[in-house]
């Protein structure tokens, strides 16, 4: 079986009946395929009468949203699954550990996180999670520190770019966030009646220097090694626990890649909020505790980063030189808004969209969510070099809202 092929699911049962010590050899086992993203299979396996149960997930040589006509590398697979056991090494709570993996057949055998939910159906469904901002920024904080030259020797740091180049996924990221939003592209897609804002967002040359800066950043910045596509879909939850998936788009790049993303996908959903609380104070109030969580995300990277910093950056004696953790920290933190507003802007007129404003049945209030969520983007986008204080979002995002005669 290792030549590689898409497995079925009787396939997929032989499979992990050899993995040691996980299923009785005389389970019953039921297979399903559970995968609703963009480019994978993802199978569900749980011996009927145990109740245990593993997830194998399989890429497929192409771009499953769009079709074989958008072929995508497999060894994604060999980095998704090498990512995932750097990022348990680092952060063995948040991260679902992998059992088993076969490189040819482009799988790899995970921990089942049934009884978690999708963070992003949940925001919808208006769930609050206070221990996210920790959990989350944790996460971040070490990934992306522990990775990063400042505590890797240089030739540790340098196989590990290697080991790490992406080029499939990068390309789609490079397309589909700095590259279609700003043209006339086959690949974008928007309702008609939001034309002008996305003929807004062809013409506006203030944005596009900021995108092309932004963008220059992302393809030549190796700081650390990203998870890559940190939306609110790659991160499961409950009240206590928090698991991030699916880092098939690693690399290395710049930092405020993945703080911008997990910002963007929960001011998303505040933008969102419009179409699916229809009680004005209680949308209000989940707004409210939607910005003040993207603030709590940045103020416990920062603390965890910072602390990193004097415990860790013992390999290189610059990094105590005066100014320079002050510099560095102002300058991912004017990344993060930058990259967040590009990642706000594509999920409005790109590819790929977001159900949390996809899926509001009123074509009126989606209408004002997306036009909300495109006025907090741009302006992310455009005061991201000024920035020098988080505090700063939330007079972003209240005068993008008051300007589109929203109240928040
Ligand atoms: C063709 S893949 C489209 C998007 O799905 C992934 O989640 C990434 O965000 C990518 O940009
Ligand atoms: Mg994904």
């Amino acid at each position: 079986m290792s030549q590689y092929h898409p497995l079925t699911p009787a396939e997929v049962i032989e499979l992990v009946r050899d993995i040691p010590d996980f299923f009785s050899s005389s389970a019953e086992l039921d297979c399903q395929e559970i995968g609703d993203g963009n480019l994978n299979l993802v199978f569900h396996i749980q011996d009927t009468s145990s109740g245990k149960s593993i997830i194998v997930k399989q890429a497929l040589p192409y771009a499953k949203v769009v079709g074989e006509s958008w072929p995508l590398s497999l060894d994604r697979a060999r980095i998704e699954r090498q990512a995932l056991q750097e990022q348990h090494r680092l952060c063995p709570g948040l991260v679902p550990e992998v059992y088993d993996y076969n490189d040819e057949l482009a799988l790899t055998i995970m921990e089942d996180l049934s009884g978690y939910t999708i963070m992003r159906k949940a925001l919808i469904e208006g769930q609050r999670f206070p221990e996210f901002a920790g959990h989350i920024g944790q996460f971040m904080a070490r990934t992306l520190f522990l990775n990063s030259d400042l505590a890797l020797g240089p030739i540790e740091k340098k196989n590990k770019v290697s080991s790490f180049i992406n080029p499939d996924q990068c390309k789609i990221t490079e397309d589909l966030i700095f590259d279609d939003p700003y043209r006339l592209s086959d690949n974008n897609s928007y309702s008609p009646s939001i034309e002008d804002e996305a003929e807004a967002l062809r013409t506006d040359g203030q944005l596009h220097l900021e995108v092309a800066l932004l963008r220059e950043k992302f393809l030549t910045h190796a700081e650390s090694l990203l998870h890559g596509d940190l939306h609110t879909g790659s991160i499961f939850v409950t009240d206590k626990s928090t698991k991030v998936i699916d880092p098939e788009f690693a690399y290395y790049g710049p930092m405020g890649f993945d703080v911008g993303a997990v910002i963007s996908n929960l001011l998303l959903n505040l933008a969102g909020q419009i179409g699916w609380i229809e009680d004005t104070s209680a949308r209000l109030e989940q707004q409210r505790w939607l910005l003040d969580t993207s603030m709590a995300v940045w103020a416990q990277f920062e603390q965890e980063f910072r602390k990193l910093w004097s415990s860790e950056a013992l390999k290189d004696p610059l990094a105590a030189s005066p100014g320079y953790q002050e510099f560095y920290i102002t300058r991912l933190l004017q990344d993060s808004f930058g990259f967040a507003g590009c990642k706000m802007i594509r999920r409005i007129v790109g590819l790929s969209h977001v159900v949390d404003i996809d899926t509001i049945a009123d074509p009126v209030l989606k209408e004002r969510a997306e036009r909300l969520a495109l006025a907090i983007g741009k302006a992310l986008v455009k005061r991201s070099r000024s920035v020098q204080s988080i505090e700063e979002l939330k007079d972003i995002v209240l005068t993008a809202a008051a300007a589109k005669g929203e109240s928040l």
